[in-house]
């Protein structure tokens, strides 16, 4: 299966991505901490080249706290790279590693000379979240739903900072069937490009796997489901109740299981491990 979801805003707003690079001294990429290789952008790693890049790994309140330090470290040995979590559960955190990293980024220009970053990632990540905390005010509009921002914004930080907050973008055709569905699963492309309950299905397959007792305990379930439907359809009589003709609703099921991972409400989960170095 390869997966396409790109929206005509995506053509241009790369295209300005493009254009606006070569005057940054260096890249924030934002990455959600529960997915953090489904949600890095190859477009991005093509335009960026080896400009030096800070990757933020949001929403790090979600994510399985071992698995974001993995993550971190398996970032860090790359070069030019830093990396770190953040979560809106604590801003100030955020915009002192911003500070830092961003100033190292720029020193070659000297010390005096205004840095300018820009922020860019997948839909749905964080970015404009991220933008709000560094200037302290509700300057970029934030949403539950992917694909929110839709035009570049730039603002000016206390410190001369120049940020650019910049529409996610995806890239023509996801042939990552995995990458697909974790970037569904977290919401990162719309649920209806994707079959629903295939979205739950997977995801339900990763929880089973790896954090059983998890959904075992928020579910209150007996014993850990042997499959992703038997889960599904545990959550469908436990929770959803009967449609028609006496059956377990397992749409309102694959909703349940989908906002309910979305929102943390299961536990800090990640989709997806760094590979072992070999
Ligand atoms: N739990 C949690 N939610 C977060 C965090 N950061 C952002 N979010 C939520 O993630 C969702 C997406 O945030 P946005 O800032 O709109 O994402 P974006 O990357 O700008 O999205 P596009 O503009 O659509 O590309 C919103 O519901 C935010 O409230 C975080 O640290 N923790
Ligand atoms: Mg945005």
């Amino acid at each position: 299966m390869s997966l396409q979801w790109y929206p005509g805003h995506m053509t241009k707003a790369r295209r300005e991505l493009e254009a606006l690079m070569p005057s940054q001294d260096v890249v924030i990429e934002v990455l959600d901490a529960r997915m953090p290789a489904a949600s890095s952008n190859p477009v991005l790693t093509e335009l960026r080249r080896d400009k030096p890049a800070i990757k933020v790994l949001t929403k790090s309140d979600l994510a399985d706290p071992a698995a974001t330090k993995a993550w971190i470290e398996h970032f860090e040995a790359q070069p030019n790279v830093s990396a770190f979590a953040s979560t809106t559960e604590r801003p100030q955190d955020t915009k002192k590693r911003i500070a830092a990293l961003t100033r190292n980024s720029a020193l070659h220009r000297g010390r005096d000379k205004a840095v300018r970053a820009l922020i860019a990632g997948v839909p749905n990540v964080g970015k404009s979240t991220l933008i709000n905390t560094l200037v302290d005010r509700q300057v970029a509009k934030v949403s539950d739903k992917p694909a929110v921002t839709k035009e570049q914004q730039t603002v000016v930080l206390g410190n001369g900072t120049v940020l650019t907050d910049t529409p996610g973008i995806m890239w023509p055709k996801i042939e990552d069937e995995q990458g697909a569905f974790r970037l569904a699963f977290a919401g990162s492309i719309p649920d209806t490009a994707i079959d629903y309950l295939q979205i739950a299905a997977f995801g339900a397959r990763i929880l089973l796997d790896r954090y059983a007792p998890l959904v075992v305990a928020r579910y209150k379930l007996p014993a850990t489901p042997p499959t992703p439907e038997a889960l599904l359809t545990e959550i469908g009589r436990r929770r959803a109740g009967l449609g028609s003709g006496g059956t377990v609703d397992l749409h309102k099921a694959a909703t349940i299981l989908i906002n309910e991972f979305r929102a943390g409400t299961i536990g800090r989960i990640t989709l997806e491990l760094p590979r072992a170095p070999r």
